[in-house]
């Protein structure tokens, strides 16, 4: 159909009209902060360096699967517990899901304190803020952040704090039939372990004899190194990515994480993490050791 030229110029006409009558802009290509009451310069945005996906409504990257899980800090749920007076708990792992341990965070307020574990349960406390104080025997000793304790089954032991703390803390039920003992400690005054040919820096905050059950790692790497196996192993993990941001390769998923993300690996689970952006990756891990892998 051919429109003649002055019907043309009256229809560009009666649009321009309208839209003065209705005080709208003409929208366009070009972002306008108001586009008929509407803001759509979202979508010509100048590119940003990522989409801040941890505050979509709804998203999460944690996942959970029968040979691993991702918890994500959007994704923790704290609440009360027993033992634990003033504090809260965030349960990240536990055999609820087939783990031979519990990882969990304590959030503990002024004033706080924990009983002793559950007999034949140990428990190894890693303080990432703030202070607490062991009642070890007749000795109060005061641990601050990035050192450890460990206590052993059936320990009396106690400990509280006053201004508040932040915790992590494995727990599981003993073992490996021998006679493991109260220790404690400075992550940074830990030796650090001779790793093969894996670059990574590593410590171990237990002693690696048959007395023990589990082990926890503390792992350094630079950003851009990687773990050199690609890790398929008996043991389970429990991970809590304490600095820096990389990719941690779980079964067949890949997953972006950042510091505050914890990670359940069930036995066998493939496993592999690069070290990405500008800052060190630090991560504590929970290993099941020395136990007999046909008796469990
Ligand atoms: O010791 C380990 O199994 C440790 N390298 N695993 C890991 O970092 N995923
Ligand atoms: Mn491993």
């Amino acid at each position: 159909m051919i429109i003649p030229g002055h019907l043309l110029l009256e229809l560009a006409l009666a649009v321009l009209v309208a839209s003065a009558a209705h005080g709208a802009e003409l929208c366009g290509l070009t972002p306008t902060p108001s586009c008929g009451g509407h803001d759509y310069s979202a979508v010509f945005r100048p590119a940003e360096r990522g989409i801040d996906f941890d505050s979509l409504p709804g998203y999460t990257r944690s996942a959970h699967y029968a040979d691993h899980a991702l918890i994500a800090v959007e994704s923790r749920v704290f609440a009360g517990q027993r033992g634990w007076k003033s504090t809260l708990t965030a349960h990240l792992v536990s055999p609820a899901r087939g783990a031979n341990f519990a990882m969990y965070l304590a959030e503990m307020s002024d004033d706080s304190s924990a009983e002793p574990a559950k007999p034949g349960v140990e428990r190894f406390v890693l303080v990432l803020q703030g202070e607490i104080t062991v009642s070890h025997g007749a000795k109060n000793m005061v641990l601050g952040a990035n050192s450890y304790v460990y206590f052993p089954p059936n320990s009396t032991d106690t400990l509280y704090s006053e201004d508040g703390a932040g915790l992590l803390v494995y727990e599981r039920v003993y073992a490996a039939g021998g006679k493991p003992v109260f220790s404690s400690g400075d992550v940074e005054e830990s030796a650090l372990l001779p790793t093969g040919p894996e670059v990574f820096k590593l410590r171990k905050l237990l002693p690696q004899t048959a007395d023990y059950d589990f082990n926890v790692h503390i792992m350094d790497f630079q950003p851009g190194e990687y773990l050199w196996v690609k890790e398929v192993h008996y043991n389970q993990h429990g991970l809590l990515l304490l600095e820096g941001k990389g990719i941690y390769r779980l079964a067949d998923k890949w997953y972006p994480v950042q510091a505050g993300d914890a990670i359940w690996m069930a036995p066998y689970v493939p496993q592999w993490y690069a070290a990405l952006g500008a800052s060190p990756t630090r991560y504590v891990i929970y290993k099941d050791t020395t136990l007999d892998p046909l008796l469990g």
